[in-house]
């Protein structure tokens, strides 16, 4: 293991907490802690064992100001997160005395953290894999409770675990297919290409099943992406407010309320919904609103679900009809708004333009929207989640390298039928076991480090 040097963070978020930690890690954590920590008891740090919590106060040596009263934890290497040498400095909560405590383990030699290098430690050295390095990030930002719990799943390490099974397969017939180009001059039986045509398909089914696991990744950590659109004043952020049952959006009874794209994620029936309210779709008054219809097109383009809202209590007119034209009907549920308005009577919204039967609601009075939230569940379940359990893949970067990897298995599988020279199938099958190796960290350049650990929070 090479010895990286000391650094330094504040690992809980900005603000006032009721507690904060900075945290060292690295060859010199003990020693530099040390330095500024006087313990209540008058033990040493540097003879404190592993996995110890130790009473005192942090004062600057300098001046003899003390600086906060402190719980410090010393953990020895390799029992740790980083398997280096760590140490915790509870303090109180407050900015500045992390901040204080921070700078002078800074000025004794400790390097400020950059964003993730915790976790990048612990990859680097060896007690995690990239797989599960990006989880973590996951953890500390997950947005839902499923998507929390896939990616604490991921951390248990179950998609490395199947990744590296699919990649030990393909270097097997990989090894196969070397030793016929190896020893073509002599003797040896040549290689049985059906069979080995039959194993890569094995392993090109099973790359299969995690490229169809991502939707679900995506679902699970993000939700199903549903944009809530219509002309203005339909009462979309009514909706909105009424799904999440607070007073989220800004509504009034002026046109062109909402400006800006609002996120809120909210559960039906167990399936997590990112549900987006948008700018009402109209020819834009000024500049500002010009660009929040531009989301609003553009949420419609990248959602998964589009609730399709007009004012049932009103006419339609050539607005409402560019809409319902311009909604993949797939993925489209259309809803009637203000049906309290005519209440036992006909809307006069003419929905014989719709291709489906809408849904009936007042985002007023709340009427309709166990209907909506049954056909939401109705339309995403028909849409046939793939199983839940197994590892699922929720990284684009997975994603991709897992698409990457399946084409050049599949041309290998074709060299194989149409019987192509042993080179081009082990270049091919290279390229596959290059990109499995990529994902799980075996193969990578630093260059891919940095983008990974680019989106961590200091301190993790
Ligand atoms: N009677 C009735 N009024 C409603 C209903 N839903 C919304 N409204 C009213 O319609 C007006 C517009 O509602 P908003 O939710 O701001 O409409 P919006 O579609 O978000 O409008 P923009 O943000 O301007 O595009 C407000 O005065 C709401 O009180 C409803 O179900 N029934
Ligand atoms: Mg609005």
């Amino acid at each position: 293991m090479q010895q990286l040097p000391t650094i330094a963070a504040i690992s809980t978020s900005l603000g006032t907490g009721a507690i904060g930690i900075v945290r060292l890690t690295g060859p010199g954590a003990i020693r530099i802690c040390e330095d500024l920590f006087q313990s209540n008891s008058g033990a040493s740090l540097a003879e404190a064992g592993s996995h110890t919590l130790h009473y005192g106060a942090i004062t600057d040596p300098d001046t003899g100001t003390r600086i906060d009263e402190v719980l410090v934890s010393v953990m020895r290497a390799p029992a740790t997160y980083t398997r280096e040498d760590i140490v915790e400095i509870n303090c109180h909560g407050g900015p500045v005395a992390q901040q204080r405590i921070l700078s002078l383990l800074l000025d004794r030699g400790a390097g400020l953290a950059t964003p993730g290098e915790f976790t990048r430690r612990a990859f680097l050295n060896g007690r995690i894999d990239l797989v599960q390095a990006e989880s973590v990030a996951q953890i500390v930002s997950a947005r839902t409770e499923a998507g929390l719990k896939m990616a604490m799943s991921q951390l248990d390490g179950s998609l490395s675990r199947e990744i590296a099974e699919i990649r030990v397969s393909i270097l097997e017939s990989m090894a196969l297919v070397e030793a016929a180009i190896d020893f073509a001059d002599e003797d040896v039986e040549e290689i049985d290409r059906g069979a080995l045509e039959k194993e890569l398909g094995v392993a090109a089914a099973r790359l299969g099943d995690l490229i169809e696991s991502a939707f679900v990744g995506r679902v699970l950590s993000e939700g199903v992406r549903t944009a809530i659109v219509g002309k203005p004043n339909v009462g979309k952020s009514s909706l909105l407010n009424s799904l999440l049952m607070r007073e989220r959006a800004i509504v009034t009874e002026v046109p062109g309320t909402t400006r800006d794209t609002i996120e809120e994620i909210i559960n039906i029936q167990g399936i997590p919904l990112r549900l987006i309210d948008t700018a009402g779709l109209r020819p834009a008054g000024d500049e500002v609103e010009q660009i929040g219809v531009e989301r609003s097109y553009r949420a419609i383009r990248e959602a998964d679900l589009v609730l399709c809202l007009f004012d049932g209590s009103e006419r339609e007119d050539d607005q409402d009809r560019a809409l319902i034209t311009s909604v993949p009907p797939e993925r489209a549920i259309f809803v009637l708004n203000k049906c309290d308005k005519f209440r036992g009577q006909q809307p006069r919204f003419n929905q014989g333009l719709l291709s489906g039967e809408p849904v009936l609601v007042s985002a007023l009075t709340r009427q309709g929207l166990s209907q909506l939230r049954d056909r939401i569940a109705a339309l995403i379940l028909a849409g046939g989640l793939p199983p839940l359990e197994g590892p699922i893949v929720s990284h684009e970067r997975h994603k991709h390298l897992l698409e990457d990897s399946l084409r050049s298995l599949e041309r290998a599988r074709q060299g194989l039928r149409v019987g192509l020279g042993e080179e081009v199938i082990a270049e091919e099958l290279r390229a596959a076991v290059a990109c499995l190796g990529e994902i799980t960290g075996e193969e990578t350049v630093d260059d891919l480090l940095d983008i990974i650990f680019r989106d961590f929070c200091i301190g993790k």
